[in-house]
């Protein structure tokens, strides 16, 4: 390297529309070629764009799998802007020698709010009462024939998934004095239970006493249906159930008819199979609240993920390790 030629800068892939500052920081240290017009590029086009970079930061709408990476003979990392990295094949990726990453802890809080706020809104029913507001409906103030809701505090709130963000709901639960209950592949600490005060029973008692099932697993093959028409008809007719966690997880079609038919009071979905695509029964119905994956939709928790995501590229293209390099075993420290 010389002053007149100074070595390149690393070429970089940033798949989808960021901040403008963000990207600002990033063409400071690396040649980047964006996607500001925010297309989802198809598999095709997503190979042809990984070909020539050395560090990629993606959405959990780039799948990258064998195929994605089969020419990307540069890359050594892909940075997701997501917690939650069921769009990448890990194998596949690692099997290419490429470092992998998250962005965890950044998204907690903010995630466990808007759990929570699903669940206020599908058991007291706020949309559906502001559509039928909305609508000329609400002619006189009555006891029993506006929409009646169920509780939230004092009741029994059953967490599927309890991780960071599902024992950042559980705390919320706390002050709604409500008895919480959960389920997850490996049962807590001691300390981490008291601090959440929450009891691990089986799924299946989970989903027969809870009133209201709270859903923040993470999406694997096996966890693929994990509330289908067979769980749902353990639940009380009486119950809620919310889906921050991954479409999949639920079977939209079972959740719909069981919606119709009554068997469940009421759902939150903020991911869906197939998403952006929404179930088509589950859009005739009142008795659902439909969100379009806003769970760690605040403009502080946006710009502190894609942050993470760049300090993870950046810390990868310098040689370093990234603070949350999901496939250690590539690093070459
Ligand atoms: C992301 C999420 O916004 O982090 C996750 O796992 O579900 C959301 O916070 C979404 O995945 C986009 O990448």
């Amino acid at each position: 390297m010389t002053k007149d030629n100074p070595s390149p800068k690393p070429k970089i892939l940033v798949a989808r529309a960021i901040f403008p500052e963000a990207l600002a920081k990033l063409e400071e240290s690396f040649e980047v070629r964006s996607n500001q017009a925010d297309h989802v590029w198809t598999p095709e086009e997503l190979k042809k764009e990984l070909a020539s970079v050395a560090g990629a930061l993606v959405t959990g709408s780039e799948r990258i799998d064998a195929g994605a990476l089969s020419q990307a003979a540069k890359l050594k990392i892909v940075a997701n802007i997501s917690v939650g990295y069921n769009n990448f094949d890990i194998q596949a990726i690692t099997a290419a020698g490429v470092m992998a990453t998250n962005t965890p802890e950044v998204l907690t809080d903010t995630t466990a709010d808007f759990g929570f706020a699903l669940l206020m809104a599908t058991a007291r029913r706020v949309t559906e009462s502001e559509h039928w507001l909305r609508a000329g409906n609400w002619l006189k103030w009555s006891i029993a024939s506006n929409p009646l809701g169920v509780d939230v505090h004092h009741t029994t709130l059953g967490i599927i998934g309890m991780g960071r963000i599902g024992q950042g709901i559980a705390k919320r639960a706390l002050g709604f004095d409500m008895n919480v209950i959960y389920y997850n592949r490996s049962r807590l600490s001691e300390t981490h239970e008291k601090a959440c005060q929450a009891t691990y029973v089986s799924k299946e008692e989970l989903l027969r006493t809870a009133d209201h099932v709270v859903l923040v697993l993470p999406y694997t093959a096996q966890n693929h249906h994990t509330i289908g028409a067979k769980e749902i008809a353990l639940m009380k007719p009486t119950a809620t159930l919310i889906n921050i966690a991954r479409g999949g997880i639920v079977d939209d079609a079972a959740l719909a008819q069981a919606l119709k038919e009554k068997r469940l009071f009421a759902a939150g979905l903020d991911v869906f199979e197939g998403e952006p695509q929404v179930h088509p029964e589950l859009l005739k119905l009142s008795n659902v609240v439909l969100a379009p994956h806003i769970a760690s939709s605040t403009e502080k928790t946006r710009r502190a993920m894609v942050d993470l995501a760049i300090d993870n590229l950046s810390a990868a293209l310098a040689g370093k390790k990234p603070p949350s390099l999901i496939n250690e075993e590539v690093f070459k420290g």
